[in-house]
């Protein structure tokens, strides 16, 4: 596709000489409908950076607890402990539900959930300790950046007292969650009571600075404007310029069912793509994107692969999150299936540890 006299011109004559974009670029092809020439630009990028490799790997969702007492607008978990639904698991029987869904090949638990109110600190150290003794080989990327505050204070410890405490029992990294929207003007609207914006942000830098690699997410698709979404991968970038420990970017696509937020329709083919691509063209210093079919949808995220994504997750088997908001994408892939996907859209399948060591390439 030749550019000369497209919108675009200037920002494809940086794309392809690696020259990075500004925010007013961002704002420019978040506003633009030209689908085609947005995927074209981010495919070019994530080629330069990946080739035709597409990462996967073998995971387990672990969620202890759907009980959470911030009681996020956005979120489809429960505040009360005690209303229908709820679970509330003990260390010993995340360990039997992790040994229920267990294989050899597994190589992560992601582990998220609620900041439950009668939970003491001891709870989730133990949870990370026994599922280390349980399965020492497994890799425990536990705890987004909302946890670990919310642990730090619960254990009356700074945070890098917390995260030493907690690498002692077993975890080796972070997921990415609870970014939400950073701007205010959405923060306050769709996560009122969480962490802010500010302090997500501060709290990924100590966890880098103790050299643990974590992710990073935008949730997009309910209130939010175009402009938001640069606002906040730019945020993203500059923190990653900082501290360089984010390893992968993902966008959540957002689902309406049982949030407060019921009667929106989420975001559709067009939402997903664009914000894929744009990520992919603003984060040069974020080495990932991944294309999270549980929340995508399979289709789209295949598509995505085509426009900018890298790498599709894992297998997620159990995860829970979407699914309590109607997410309808399914319960766990096999491996089979993601190779079958990658390579439809003339991709090649790699699979991948937590920390994208390559662990066996199938071509
Ligand atoms: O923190 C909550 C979001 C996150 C809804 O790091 C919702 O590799 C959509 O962070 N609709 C959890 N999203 C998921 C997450 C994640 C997923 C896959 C991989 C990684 C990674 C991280 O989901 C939450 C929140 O931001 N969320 N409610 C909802 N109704």
């Amino acid at each position: 596709m030749n550019f000369d006299n497209h919108p675009f011109a200037e920002i494809a004559a940086k794309v392809a000489v690696g020259e990075r974009l500004s925010t007013e670029d961002g704002l420019l092809l978040a506003a633009s409908d030209d689908l085609p020439a947005l995927g074209l630009l981010a495919h070019q990028v994530r080629t330069r950076m990946h080739g035709d490799a597409v990462y996967y790997n073998i995971n387990r969702h672990l969620n202890p607890t759907n009980v959470c007492y911030v009681g996020c607008e956005l979120c489809a978990y429960a505040d009360d402990p005690n209303a229908e639904g709820t679970w509330s698991y003990s260390p010993a029987e995340c360990v039997e539900i992790a040994r229920r869904d267990w294989s050899p090949d597994v190589t992560e638990f992601h582990i998220v959930g609620g900041l439950h109110p009668r939970w003491k600190f001891d709870v989730y150290v133990e949870i990370l300790r026994e599922l280390k003794q349980a399965f020492p080989t497994v890799h425990l990327k536990a705890f987004t950046m909302v946890e670990i505050d919310f642990l730090a204070k619960l254990g009356k410890l700074s945070v890098p007292e917390t995260i030493t405490v907690l690498r002692e029992a077993g975890l080796d990294s972070c997921p990415g969650g609870g970014a939400e929207i950073f701007h205010p003007e959405i923060h306050h609207q769709i996560a009122s009571k969480k962490m802010s914006a500010e302090r997500w942000l501060e709290v990924s830098g100590m966890v880098h600075e103790h050299g643990l690699k974590s992710n990073c997410t935008m949730l997009f698709g309910h209130i939010e404007e175009p402009r938001h979404w640069v606002d906040h991968l730019i945020r993203l970038r500059e923190q990653q310029d900082k501290t360089g420990g984010f390893q992968c970017f993902i966008p959540l696509a957002f689902h309406p069912e049982n949030t407060k937020f019921a009667h929106l329709p989420g975001p559709d083919l067009i939402a997903k793509l664009k914000v894929i691509a744009l990520s992919r063209l603003l984060l040069d210093n974020i080495p990932h994107v991944k294309a999270y079919w549980v929340m995508m949808g399979r289709e789209i995220a295949q598509l995505a692969l085509r426009f900018g994504a890298n790498d599709l997750d894992g297998t997620v088997i159990d995860e829970r999150v979407t699914f309590a908001a109607g997410g309808a994408a399914g319960k766990g892939m096999t491996v089979s299936d993601i190779q079958d996907f990658i390579r439809g859209v003339g991709l090649r399948p790699v699979l991948r540890d937590t920390v994208y060591n390559e662990i066996e390439t199938v071509s």
